[in-house]
């Protein structure tokens, strides 16, 4: 798990991303999409969306976006008791969606490099380290729920 101190780095970093949560997660879902067409392979929605442009006007994916970066922002302030969060996410993303846990590495990857883009002078090497332990226990409760849901991930 992690410590206090932690968990508070955690919390810290996440009070400046959240003010504007609509252009962080429309920043997550164009680079994932960028990096890993899959991904957006996965969306009947997004699928017709071809470049970064169009990716850009779309008030669906912003939207997206922000929907991700909520529930995720939900779940970390739990501080690792998350059950609650965690339990409905896993379900859709297991059974609905089919999402493969690879998938999710990508896409916590890459939200700690929008981060650390955006808000560098507040996301140093520990809050970095922080956050992405949190993001591996987030990844690791949702395989275990996934297995629950006889989803191999
Ligand atoms: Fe997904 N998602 N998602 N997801 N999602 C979500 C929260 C998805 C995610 C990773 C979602 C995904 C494909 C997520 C999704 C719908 C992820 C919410 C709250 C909702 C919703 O309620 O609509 C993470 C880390 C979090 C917190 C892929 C690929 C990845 C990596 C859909 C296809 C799809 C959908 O609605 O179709």
């Amino acid at each position: 798990g992690l410590s206090d101190q932690e968990w508070q780095k955690v919390v810290d970093i996440w009070g400046k991303v959240e003010p504007d949560l609509p252009a962080h997660g429309q920043e997550v879902i164009i680079r994932m999409f960028q990096k890993h067409p899959e991904t957006q392979e996965r969306f009947d929605k997004f699928k017709n969306l071809k470049t970064v442009d169009d990716m850009k006007s779309s008030e669906e994916l912003k939207k997206h976006g922000t929907t991700v970066l909520t529930a995720l922002g939900k779940i970390l302030k739990q501080k690792g008791n998350h059950e609650a969060e965690l339990a409905p996410l896993a379900q859709t993303h297991a059974n609905t969606h089919k999402i493969p846990v690879k998938y999710l590495e990508f896409i916590c990857e890459i939200i700690v490099g929008v981060i650390a883009e955006k808000h560098s002078a507040d996301f140093g090497a520990d809050s970095q380290a922080a956050m992405r332990k949190a993001l591996e226990l987030f990844r690791n409760d949702m395989a275990s729920k996934y297995k629950e849901h006889g989803f191999q991930g």
